[in-house]
């Protein structure tokens, strides 16, 4: 639908939307794709902080998929990653037709400071949130129930937050996301 830098060039603010959100090359715009059922509807990449922009994408009726900026790229020059935090922050304290946020944390080490700033402003804004931990294929069993305790730990407080494992690999809580999302968009 639109590609946008800069906040006047966001869609009317109107219906509903859920955003996903997440460090650089976590895999937003492979979950994007996966929860869709589409190849290449967001563009994924193997080099982070391709995606610079907000990207909103159109479903039928006033609904509409967002896909944040990534965070927390290192070789991003501080200006725009400036930039970036302002807009995503601004975005989430803002935006009306927000329904719901998924988080993405990469399974392998989730929890970056960058992370739980995330999940506080999230808290603070009162938005549900939807964690996934992302590339679970790449964990073994025992490694992914220790990783899903210790960030349920952390989110319980934190109020409305559900976590899920996630792979847009082999296809684990494609499903349940779908669900999440269709239930908020309604
Ligand atoms: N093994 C595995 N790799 C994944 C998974 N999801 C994404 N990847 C890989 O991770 C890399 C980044 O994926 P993207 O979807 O482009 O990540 P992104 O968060 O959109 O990245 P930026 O837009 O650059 O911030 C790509 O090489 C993907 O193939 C997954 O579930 N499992
Ligand atoms: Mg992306």
């Amino acid at each position: 639908m639109t590609a946008a830098h800069t906040p006047d060039q966001w869609p009317p603010d109107r219906g509903s939307e859920v955003a996903f959100v997440g460090r650089s090359n976590v895999g937003k715009s492979s979950a994007i794709n996966a929860i869709t059922q589409r190849k290449a509807l967001a563009r994924t990449s193997r080099s982070p902080g391709r995606t610079q922009q907000i990207v909103f994408f159109q479903l039928p009726g006033e609904r509409r998929l967002v896909d944040l900026p990534g965070y927390g790229y290192a070789k991003v020059p501080a200006k725009l990653r400036n930039h970036w935090a302002s807009t995503i922050e601004k975005y989430i304290n803002t935006r009306a037709a927000l329904r719901g946020l998924i988080m993405l944390m990469d399974s392998r080490h989730p929890l970056t400071e960058l992370d739980r700033k995330m999940l506080h402003w999230c808290s603070s804004a009162e938005l549900s949130t939807y964690v996934l931990l992302t590339k679970i294929d790449k964990l073994s069993r025992n490694q992914m129930i220790s990783t899903q305790r210790s960030v349920n730990k952390e989110t319980v407080p934190l109020g409305d937050v559900t976590v899920q494992p996630f792979s847009a690999v082999d296809g684990t809580g494609v499903k349940e996301a779908r669900c999440q999302i269709v239930t908020w968009l309604e």
